[in-house]
């Protein structure tokens, strides 16, 4: 049987990642296809519970605590995400590991560099498509404005964009596809199906999932 795929959603706030998501796993799911959809952080373990308590907070975490608990937090659904994709099951995921690294290194922490985030992350299942939602901060704000969360301040969200173009010409970048999120739902919609349709049907299906190196 050939392998699922894996695709990831990323971006900044307010980018349209949650509502693209849910929509590019019902479009492929009507059309037959097994498909699975995941989110990070996943707020329904114990780990994600104390990820939730720290963005709304109700608690203190230091630094790299915290970052280590979103690297841990996607460690302990790899092997569910591989069960499922080796069975055949495509799974689409809202925020990964690339966010993992840019919120954490926007924080301006001397000892929280790119480069340290991203040591715990490898060893992770890689994105067979990474499809980034690019949109300034100022664009994203206008959607409604920041929320109550932790990171949801416009400084921040300036570097995190930064930290995203760092991040795409450091890695491996294979898997990365910049969309024009400012655009209306349905020209963003219509992109992302054309780049999940074509990594669905020409990535190899005989080649393994690869590993965040
Ligand atoms: N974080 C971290 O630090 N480390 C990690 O490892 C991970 C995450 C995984 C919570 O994430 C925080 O955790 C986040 C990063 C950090 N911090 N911040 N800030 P989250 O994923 O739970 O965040 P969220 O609550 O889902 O919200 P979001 O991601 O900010 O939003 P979104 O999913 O990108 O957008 P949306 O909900 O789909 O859309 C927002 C609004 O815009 C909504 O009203 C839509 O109807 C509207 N929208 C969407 N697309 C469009 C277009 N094209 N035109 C007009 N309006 C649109
Ligand atoms: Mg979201």
């Amino acid at each position: 049987m050939p392998r699922g795929k894996l695709i990831v959603f990323e971006g900044l706030d307010r980018s349209g990642k949650s509502t693209q998501c849910e929509s590019l796993v019902s479009y492929l799911s009507e059309r037959g296809l097994s498909v699975k959809h995941r989110r990070f952080p996943d707020r329904t373990t114990p780990i994600g519970q104390m990820i939730n308590n720290y963005l709304q907070g109700q608690s203190e975490q230091e630094d790299h605590v915290i970052h280590l608990l979103f690297s841990a937090n996607r460690w302990e659904a790899v092997a569910a995400i591989e069960a499922d994709i080796n069975a055949g099951t495509t799974v689409v995921i809202d925020r990964y590991y690339y966010s993992g690294c840019v919120y954490s290194a926007a924080k301006n922490n001397p000892s929280l560099t790119l480069a340290w985030c991203r040591h715990p992350e490898e060893g992770l299942p890689r994105p067979d498509l990474c499809l980034f939602l690019d949109i300034s901060a100022e664009d994203a704000a206008k959607r409604g404005g920041w929320g109550e969360e932790r990171y949801e301040k416009k400084e921040l969200q300036d570097r995190v964009r930064q930290l995203f173009t760092d991040i795409r010409a450091t890695d491996d970048g294979s898997d990365f596809v910049t969309i024009n999120a400012g655009q209306s739902l349905e020209e963003v919609e219509r992109e992302i199906r054309r780049h999940a349709e074509s990594c669905i049907s020409t990535t190899d299906d005989a080649s393994p999932l690869r590993r965040i190196q």
